[in-house]
């Protein structure tokens, strides 16, 4: 099939997965056109099956905001004409499923029908999408999607619940190549971030006020009072001065590192020992996943669809949103106890193979197919 996918290029989850799925189905020898406004930052190398356009935005002094929609479902009917795309896959529904509806609209009058899939993420859902402006917009580009697919149940019930739409709604989970994550730690890396053996905890995240950094912070001082233990801050946003300047003032200060945005995840997640994840809401959380991947418990909150993902008790352990104080006591009884670490380690990698990309791939190959009426 010739497919053309469109994501936000950036570290959000969104991307990443659409990036990660571009690339399966790529190398299961399908024609991937991604088209966003720069190279997704997962896309890495070469491929003889990938192709990425760029949406250019021309600028007039007219325009406080250049029209990106405009330019996208432009790109989108540019792209369709000249590579025989047979489907559009559009991940985010804000303004992606949008563009695709205007795209197939303008195809639709050259005699094209080409359908298009949207796939929500989450925030397009739970957060933005919900705002009174963008409503209206999204449900009806969700309703003229030719399938509609969510990352988790707890999407779906929340997309049902936010918007009055009858479409149904696939749940196709997310996925984690785990061959990729469970490497090796390396061990150079491991003895410079943590000299004298302290544990390796970790957060990923973009920074955002609904994944509740600071929790993630005070989290760590609890523990670090108990344990020696390092904290590794991954990824950036909008919250990270804020963030800094609380670390600065704390007692664990010269325990923390902020490493910014990193684009191999699968060097740095191996070397820790638990994954943290205090977030106020995830459709789905796909930085847990990786840390499962690469055999690392996840503490989290008990929140939108990590329930689904994560195993109460056997892979991590999951708190209330705001509870420092138990997550912090179950990290201490992980960390604490080597037996209880393996086992955990262990199970986190077993769950996070229901979730391998040859598992779920072939769900979206399988729409594919179903939309295309094959
Ligand atoms: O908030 C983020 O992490 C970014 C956002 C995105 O769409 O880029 O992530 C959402 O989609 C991810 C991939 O499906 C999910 O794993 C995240 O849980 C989800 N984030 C939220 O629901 C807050």
């Amino acid at each position: 099939m010739n497919i053309a996918i469109v994501c936000y290029p950036t570290f959000g989850g969104s991307g990443v997965l659409a990036t990660e799925l571009g690339k399966a189905l790529a190398e299961k020898g399908h024609n991937i056109h991604f088209i966003t406004y720069q190279q997704p930052v997962r896309l890495g190398g070469f491929h003889a099956n990938i192709f990425y356009h760029e949406v250019r935005v021309p600028t007039y002094p007219l325009f406080d905001f250049p029209p990106y929609e405009t330019a996208l479902a432009g790109a989108l009917v540019d792209v369709v004409n000249n590579h025989s795309i047979d489907l559009m896959h559009v991940h985010y529904a804000i303004p992606h499923a949008a563009a695709a509806y205007m795209a197939k609209q303008i195809l639709a009058k050259q005699h094209k029908h080409i359908p298009f899939i949207t796939t929500l993420h989450g925030t397009d859902i739970t957060l933005v999408g919900r705002d009174k402006t963008y409503s209206p917009v999204v449900t009806f580009s969700m309703e003229e999607s030719d399938a509609l697919t969510a990352v988790s149940k707890n999407l779906k019930e929340e997309t049902y619940k936010n918007f009055t739409i009858e479409k149904p709604i696939d749940v196709i989970y997310n996925f984690v190549d785990v061959k990729r994550f469970h490497k090796k730690p390396i061990s150079a890396f491991k003895d410079l971030i943590a000299p004298d053996g302290e544990k390796i905890i970790v957060h990923a995240s973009n920074f955002r006020k609904v994944k509740r950094v600071g929790d993630v912070i005070k989290t760590f001082q609890l523990i670090s009072k108990e344990i020696p233990a390092k904290l590794l801050l991954i990824g950036d946003g909008p919250e990270r001065p804020e963030i800094e300047s609380m670390t600065r003032d704390c007692n664990a200060k010269d325990d923390i590192k902020f490493l910014g945005k990193q684009e191999q995840m699968e060097d740095l997640l191996p070397i820790a020992d638990l994954f943290l994840l205090p977030s106020e809401y995830e459709s789905f959380g796909l930085a847990a996943l990786e840390a499962m991947a690469a055999e690392v418990p996840v503490i989290s909150t008990n929140a939108g669809g990590l329930p689904e993902i994560i195993i109460n008790g056997n892979c991590g352990y999951m708190s209330n949103v705001g509870d420092v104080e138990d997550m912090s006591r179950n990290a201490i009884k992980i960390l604490k106890d080597k037996e209880l670490h393996a086992q955990f380690k262990a199970n986190a990698l077993a769950q996070a193979l229901k979730f391998d990309i040859e598992n779920i791939v072939p769900q979206y190959e399988a729409l594919y197919k179903r939309v295309l009426g094959n």
